[in-house]
């Protein structure tokens, strides 16, 4: 096999922190990674309101082109959405490609999506963030060109451009109509078997869970959304037969372009009898992301089915014998820390070492007898 050599961009991350923690820009930081972008260096800001024309402040910005220009920075990430102007202002300044979160998490979907379904899905997101942006990227194109003398982007240009992609938008959903409907006759089909969505935050475990549970195969990887296809194996416990859904997973401030194109993916999740909210319990931000993940479901209109709260990656908390749980360490049980007391049904497992794997399923087990009886 070839091994393919990745290119690198260089970025630096700007933010400003008002309420916002300091711990979300580490977020930003792997979410560029999995898109190959190394971040050099990280600015922060205090401001309570972004700066209208520039983010940030002038001060600062003087300081930080200084950076750019010294370390061959190529592109500026932002964990907020810019304004088409704000985009336009920095890029004249700092003369580097301007990437905010949204725009971000669309590329690395439409990088990570496989099967047409996925794709399809991906590029109606991205045209439907397109779309508002389109002004700008003419004036930006049009700066590409060398500019001077040429007129600015024609308004006519601009609207032939967003004719070309509604139209490209109604074909989308279209396409995605059929699908749905293929996708809506198979889940009927079902109807007999229990079905369980594992849902959770990205990079928790999910797709290593399903992996075990179903002896499968299924792509899993330390980056952020390694999976954005959805996978539905058998499994049987007992005498009772599951259809486990493995499905792309949650994050702050996750484009409210792809929960809407996702909506028929997400529809799996909707239509489970049971979720396993599967959480990364090593992560400090962990009760942070089970209320992201909780928002996202009532989103997407999943809210009170029946919950197993699914506490993973248990091996790698434990020093010494005792619990560790955000900075603070335990010598009590799993079953005793406040974490069981506070999330109910709840388990804590290794879906690396395989603890307590047989116990989660002993549970969904109870869990869809109660299904089945009432
Ligand atoms: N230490 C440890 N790592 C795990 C465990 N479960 C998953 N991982 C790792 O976490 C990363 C993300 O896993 P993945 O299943 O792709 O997460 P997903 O994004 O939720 O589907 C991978 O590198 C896994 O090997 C676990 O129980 N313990
Ligand atoms: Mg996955």
């Amino acid at each position: 096999m070839i091994e393919k050599k990745i290119k690198y961009k260089k970025s630096i991350i700007i933010g400003i922190i008002n309420n916002s923690k300091i711990e979300y820009f580490d977020e930003l930081k792997s979410l560029a990674k999995t898109a190959n972008i190394i971040v050099d260096k990280i600015f922060i800001q205090k401001l309570y309101f972004p700066h209208p024309r520039t983010f940030i402040r002038s001060g600062k910005i003087e300081y930080i082109k200084n950076y750019i220009n010294l370390n061959n920075i190529d592109t500026v990430l932002f964990d907020n959405e810019l304004s088409p102007t704000q985009v336009k202002n920095l890029e004249i300044i700092f003369q580097c490609k301007i990437l905010s979160r949204t725009k971000l998490i669309l590329d690395i979907f439409s990088k990570r999506a496989k099967t047409s379904y996925a794709i399809t899905q991906v590029e109606l997101a991205q045209y439907q963030y397109l779309l508002p942006h389109l002004t700008h990227m003419w004036t930006h194109l049009e700066r590409q060109k060398g500019g001077i003398g040429l007129r600015g982007p024609g308004e006519a240009e601009i609207e032939t451009d967003k004719r070309i992609i509604r139209n490209r938008i109604n074909f989308l959903q279209k396409k995605l109509k059929t699908i749905d409907k293929q996708k809506s006759t198979q889940r009927n089909n079902r109807k007999n078997m229990i079905r369980v969505a594992i849902v959770g935050y990205t990079n928790v475990g999910k797709s290593t869970l399903m992996n075990i549970l179903t002896k499968s195969n299924i792509f899993a990887e330390n980056k952020l959304f390694a999976t954005v296809d959805t996978t539905v194996r058998k499994i049987v416990i007992y005498n009772y037969s599951f259809l486990l859904t493995d499905t792309v997973g949650f994050i702050r401030k996750l484009p409210t372009q792809l929960i809407k194109s996702f909506k028929s993916t997400l529809d799996e999740v909707r239509e489970a009898d049971i979720l396993l909210h599967v959480v990364d319990i090593s992560d400090n931000n962990f009760e942070e992301h089970i209320k992201v993940v909780d928002k996202t479901l009532f989103e997407i209109e999943a809210v009170n089915k029946p919950k197993i709260l699914v506490f993973n990656k248990i091996d790698k908390c434990i020093f010494n014998n005792k619990i560790k749980l955000n900075n603070s360490l335990y010598e009590q049980k799993w079953e005793d820390t406040y974490i069981a007391k506070k999330f109910y049904p709840s388990v804590f497992i290794s879906a690396y070492t395989k603890e307590n794997i047989t116990l989660l399923k002993n549970i969904l087990f109870l869990n869809a007898k109660n299904i089945k009886l009432n």
